[in-house]
């Protein structure tokens, strides 16, 4: 007879923290979000620390190199999709290991026969007004001038107009070599009061652009993840088929650490995954795995050696494998059961193995409740989906920007595979969506913060493990939850900023 779990599979919304004792210590300015990503033994430190307790998901739709740049900055780390070559995804990691902050690659480009329409379509969809002007619109070829909002009008030209015909050429601009300091750079563009210095390579290709208004977030940052040579973190996803050629090409190209991307983790292909690491890397490659949802799941991926597991199955925002083949378990209850089973695990071996809550994150606060649980730090998808960093698309939708946003599990991500041998699943788990655009990862992702530090604070608690010791949670009911948003009165501002 099938085994019955005893109560409700629960979700974060069915939680809400009960406040303890504050002292007057208590201030957002005095907590610590100081994080283990990897495993450590007891009286040790973890070897990887993440300054905020948020990852973004291994999905095309969020994690590219310009989001694992950004992410970084902010104390947080990125995996890097897999869904795709091994070659595009090591570049990836190698521009993110590559990268000097202040130098931006342009990825807004045209050639000299496209058109003024051409360049307005760009700007409505990438939101740059700065575009490079190349022989071929690609920056593999000469880096011809440039284009930006003071060089057309848009009621006296046609949208024809050719681009050579009011670009600013090279001739004409100030412009750096390659090899010039961040310093130096901001010297010229005060010097000569310019928005964006373009700095050029040996061969007159474009290197990258310096502006004006990435001045303030060019000074040094005291969140910035950094490895020992001051390079950015980065993470990578990998899958259970190809790993053999893909985890060389990634720890080659400089990946920090790796995560098995996999809706299922309780497999013996995972086992097999790990074991190729611990046979040919020892401990030198961390390696997170999952997901799970149960303690069986964390035992086996934690006895097969894995740095970090993470656990959820079928809360993604754009996920519908529940409703697809009856697989999952409320958020909640699954980090509730991991965690125990994580905790048992390190009363027994001394060895702590971070967990990670992956998926169904909407509100802020359910980050807070996934931290109160036990987790060490969260992944999320539709949440980085909304901001200029992620690799997707900003479009208009009924008079609104959005972000396209869509699933691992989609047609569409797997279209990129190439194991036609074994089949791609004849139906789809993930959904293609839009999530509401909502700009830059730095300005939002302060607002998270803030809100998480100042729960802490009502809980007494100014570092995670302090929280997670004092933390008191309180189940919900439907008519208690109605109570907590506005009720009974008319809003006034129903345009204003979207909550979270
Ligand atoms: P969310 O933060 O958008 O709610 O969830 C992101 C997570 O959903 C990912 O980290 C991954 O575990 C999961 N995911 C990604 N694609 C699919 C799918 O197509 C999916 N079903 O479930």
């Amino acid at each position: 007879m099938a085994y019955f779990y005893q109560g409700e599979s629960r979700t974060f919304s069915e939680y809400l923290l009960v406040p303890g004792y504050s002292s007057a210590e208590c201030l957002t300015k005095n907590v610590s979000l100081k994080t283990p990503l990897i495993k450590f033994k007891k009286g040790e430190e973890s070897n990887i620390n993440l300054k905020i307790p948020l990852v973004s998901a291994i999905m095309q739709s969020v994690s590219d190199d310009k989001m694992s740049i950004a992410l970084a900055k902010e104390g947080g780390i990125s995996f890097i999709f897999a869904s795709q070559s091994v070659k595009n995804q090591a570049e990836m990691v190698k521009r993110v290991k590559n990268y000097k902050a202040g130098f931006v690659a342009s990825s807004s480009n045209v050639h000299p026969n496209q058109t003024l329409g051409d360049i307005l379509k760009l700007k409505a969809k990438t939101g740059h007004s700065t575009v490079a002007v190349t022989e071929d619109g690609t920056l593999k070829s000469k880096f011809l001038g440039i284009v930006t909002g003071k060089d057309y009008r848009v009621s006296r030209m046609g949208s024809s107009t050719l681009v050579s015909e009011f670009m600013v050429p090279l001739e004409k601009l100030v412009y750096a070599k390659e090899g010039v300091t961040l310093s130096e750079c901001n010297d010229m563009i005060w010097d000569n009061k310019l928005n964006a210095l373009p700095v050029i390579d040996a061969s007159g290709k474009l290197s990258a652009f310096v502006f004006r208004k990435d001045y303030d977030s060019n000074k040094e940052n005291v969140m910035e993840l950094l490895d020992s040579k001051k390079r950015y973190l980065v993470g990578a996803g990998i899958n259970t088929h190809d790993y053999e050629e893909r985890i060389p090409a990634l720890v080659g190209a400089g990946a920090d650490v790796l995560c098995i991307d996999s809706s299922e983790g309780y497999t013996e292909w995972q086992k097999k995954v790990l074991t190729f690491v611990r046979n040919k890397y020892g401990d030198s490659v961390k390696i997170g795995a999952g997901n799970v949802v149960c303690r069986e799941g964390f035992r086996f991926l934690a006895e097969n050696g894995a740095d970090f597991v993470k656990v959820g199955i079928g809360g993604g925002a754009i996920c519908i494998t529940r409703e697809a083949k009856g697989i999952g378990r409320g958020q909640a209850t699954a980090l509730i059961e991991v965690v125990s089973a994580r905790n048992e695990y390190f009363n027994e071996t001394g060895v702590y193995i971070p967990i990670c809550s992956d998926g169904g994150i909407v509100h802020d606060y359910h980050i807070t409740i996934a931290l109160a649980i036990g987790a060490d730090f969260c992944m999320q998808g539709r949440y980085f989906a909304r901001f200029d960093e992620s690799p997707t698309n900003r479009v208009m939708v009924g008079g609104n920007y959005m972000k396209e946003y869509w699933g691992e599990g989609t047609e569409r991500a797997r279209n990129w595979q190439r194991y036609e041998s074994e089949g791609s699943l004849p139906f789809e788990e993930g959904v293609d969506a839009y999530v509401p655009y909502a700009g830059s990862l730095n300005e939002n992702l302060k607002i998270t913060i803030n809100k998480i530090k100042a729960s802490f604070c009502n809980c007494g608690a100014l570092t995670i493990p302090e929280f997670q010791d004092k933390a008191r949670l309180t189940r919900v009911s439907h008519s208690s939850l109605i109570e907590g948003g506005a009720h009974d009165v008319y809003l006034k501002d129903t345009f204003g900023a979207q909550r979270s």
